[in-house]
Formats: structure tokens, sequence, C-alpha cells
């Protein structure tokens, strides 16, 4: 179940800027729980689940799943981990998933936004060669549109003040260095 003492932060941004790169980091530096949206997505198809094909067709288009699906995901991968602070990566995309969460009682702590040029973002995912179904131009471009769907999302946390921008254009090593900023200054 949920507990109220659980610490959220949520890196909602967009495709290729950066977010499992510097997830993966602050795991390292803060010992948070790394939960991304996709992978969690991407694991349920080849765990064979009877979504899998629907979960696959999806992400080939880069639309967004249900979102009752995600949220599952997420909520069962968050009872199995046994920690209380959680990264969630690349979730909520849109208002719907944003509601989905919040009705589950989740409510982020601060949300980090990695702010990045799409010509830059477009080049990490074409250079990324990790073999992943979406990252080839047509899809790349669907994800663009899609994560237009973000942008109300933010725009809520925002009026929360809840989000920390973070540019997201520059080296690893760099965008990590503000990304530290956010969570040192925050730190309870
Ligand atoms: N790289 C990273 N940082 C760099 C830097 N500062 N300078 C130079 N290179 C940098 O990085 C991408 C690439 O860029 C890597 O090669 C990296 O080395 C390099 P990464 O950290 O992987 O970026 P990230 O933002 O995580 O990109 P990702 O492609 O994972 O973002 P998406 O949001 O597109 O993908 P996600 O896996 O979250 O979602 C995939 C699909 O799943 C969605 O399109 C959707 O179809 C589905 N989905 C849902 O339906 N619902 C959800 O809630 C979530 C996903
Ligand atoms: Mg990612």
């Amino acid at each position: 179940g949920w507990k109220r003492k659980e610490v959220i932060r949520i890196p909602v941004s967009g495709p290729g800027s950066g977010k499992g790169t510097q997830c993966a980091k602050i795991v390292q530096h803060f010992g948070y729980t790394h939960l991304s949206a996709g992978d969690l997505l991407r694991e349920e198809i080849k765990s064979g689940s009877e979504n899998g094909t629907m979960i696959q067709n999806m992400i080939k288009e880069g639309k967004l799943v249900p979102s009752e699906l995600t949220v599952k995901l997420l909520q069962r991968a968050m009872n199995e981990s046994g920690n209380d602070k959680f990264l969630i990566d690349g979730f909520p995309r849109n208002e719907e998933n944003r509601v989905a969460f919040e009705s589950i009682g989740i409510v982020p702590e601060f949300v980090l936004f990695f702010d990045c040029s799409e010509e830059e973002m477009e080049r990490r995912l074409l250079s990324r060669n990790q073999g992943r179904e979406d990252d080839n131009i047509e899809t790349i471009k669907k994800r663009f549109k899609v994560f237009m769907e973000s942008l109300p999302v933010i725009e809520y946390y925002n009026s929360k003040e809840k989000v920390r921008k973070i540019d997201a254009g520059k080296p690893v090593e760099e965008v990590f260095e503000a990304v530290k900023a956010v969570f040192t200054s925050s730190y309870d």
C-alpha cells in the first residue's frame, strides 16, 4: 500500500532528453529506486504477458498505453522494491496519467524537467544503438508529437511550484551537476 512518508521525485521530459542516464546517476548518489515506465512496459512485452502485443504496437507508434496498465506496473514495482524513495521516470505523460496516478495517492515531491531541443534529442536517439524498436526517425517524430501531451502535466506541476527545470542539452556530467544541486537543496 501507499505510505505517506514515501518520497517521490519524477523526471518528466522529452524522448532522449536523458531521463534514464541521469536517473542512473541519481541512484548512485542518493539511493532512490529508479522506475522507468517505459522499461516496465518493455519488460511486460518480454515476459509474454497478455498485454504484450498491444504494448509493443503502441510503443512502435509512439503512443501512450492506457493509464491503468502503467499505473498497475508502477504500483507493483514500488511495492516489490522495499524502498520508500522513488524516481518515477517518464510518467505521468498526460493529464489522464496524472489523474490516475493521483487516484492511487501518488503526489511527487518535485518534478524534474530536462529541457532539451528536439534536434539534440533526435541526434541522441538515432545514435543510441540499443535496438529499441522506437528509435527510428519515423517513430521519433511521433514521440515528439505525443510529448506535447506532457506539457499540460508540466504546467500543472509548475502551478504547484514543483517543477525543477534543468538545461539538459549539455554534456552528461554538467547536467548531473545541475541535478545534484536540485536534490541537495531540497533534501530533508
Ligand atoms: N545521452 C543522455 N544524456 C546525454 C547528454 N547529456 N549528452 C549526450 N548524450 C546523452 O538518453 C538517450 C541517449 O542519449 C542515450 O544513448 C544516452 O547515452 C544519450 P536516455 O538517458 O536514454 O534518455 P531518455 O530521456 O531516458 O530517453 P527515452 O528514449 O528512454 O525516452 P522516452 O520518453 O521516449 O522513452 P520511454 O522508455 O520513457 O517510453 C517509451 C515508450 O513507452 C513511449 O513512447 C510510449 O509508447 C510508452 N510509454 C507509455 O505508453 N506510457 C508511459 O507512461 C511511458 C512510456
Ligand atoms: Mg528512458
